[in-house]
């Protein structure tokens, strides 16, 4: 059982690694991105609050996270574990989380961060192509993590909670660094896939 917390900028590969190593580990990836992207496919109200922050690259407003985050951390599957990939992405929601884990009972055991270079993460996000991957929205991504994001990362080693990770690598190199890394924090990965 894990309980963990992916950091890293737009194009870090969190997204890409999430999905990898929650499978290998058993648990679920939980994606605020994924979810805010199905909202707004599905026109929900949360979607349709959500739609122009995500076009303009923007951050969706902290409060409406919240009820979305702990609705999906009190569902059946998350209660054995977790990989939480884009959240939190500011102080606020860092805050509030750790109150939500002590209220659920649900102690996160590591935040992982993967470091990317600028010029790196832009070339990976232009050659995805999704509808907020054009240059000028990825270049004030850039600037919204650098402002809001970028302070997490002191955030959890305060709290000696944080494994650094070097995302600027072929994918299954970064996969292997990530899990090297959980297996020297102390916790268990199965050795096969
Ligand atoms: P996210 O969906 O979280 O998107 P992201 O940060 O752009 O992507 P990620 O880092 O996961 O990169 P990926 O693996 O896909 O957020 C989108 C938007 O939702 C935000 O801008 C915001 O508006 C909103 N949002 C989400 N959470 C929020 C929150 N908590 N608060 C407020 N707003 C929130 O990788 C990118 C590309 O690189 C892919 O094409 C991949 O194939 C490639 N790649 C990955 N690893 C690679 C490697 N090692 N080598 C080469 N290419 C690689």
């Amino acid at each position: 059982m894990a309980r963990l917390i992916f950091l890293g900028p737009p194009g870090a590969g969190k997204g890409t690694q999430a999905q990898i190593v929650a499978a290998r580990l058993g648990i679920p990836h939980i994606s605020t991105g994924d979810i805010l992207r199905h909202a707004v496919a599905q026109k929900t109200a949360l979607g349709v609050q959500a739609q122009d922050y995500m076009d303009r690259g923007a951050l969706v407003p902290d409060q409406l996270l919240e009820a979305m985050i702990e609705e999906r951390l009190r569902q059946p599957d998350t209660q054995s574990g977790w990989l939480l990939d884009g959240y939190p992405r500011t102080l606020p929601q860092a805050v509030y989380l750790d109150t939500l884990l002590s209220l659920l009972g649900q102690p996160y055991d590591r935040a992982l961060n993967l470091e990317v270079g600028d010029e790196t993460l832009v070339g990976r996000l232009l050659s995805r192509g999704r509808r907020d991957d054009t240059e000028p929205v990825i270049r004030h991504r850039l600037q919204v993590y650098r402002d809001q994001t970028a302070p997490l990362i002191d955030f959890y080693q305060q709290r000696h909670h944080l494994l650094e990770v070097n995302g600027d690598q072929e994918l299954d190199l970064v996969t292997q660094s990530l899990l090297t890394a959980l297996s020297a924090a102390g916790l268990s990965v199965p050795s096969t896939p």
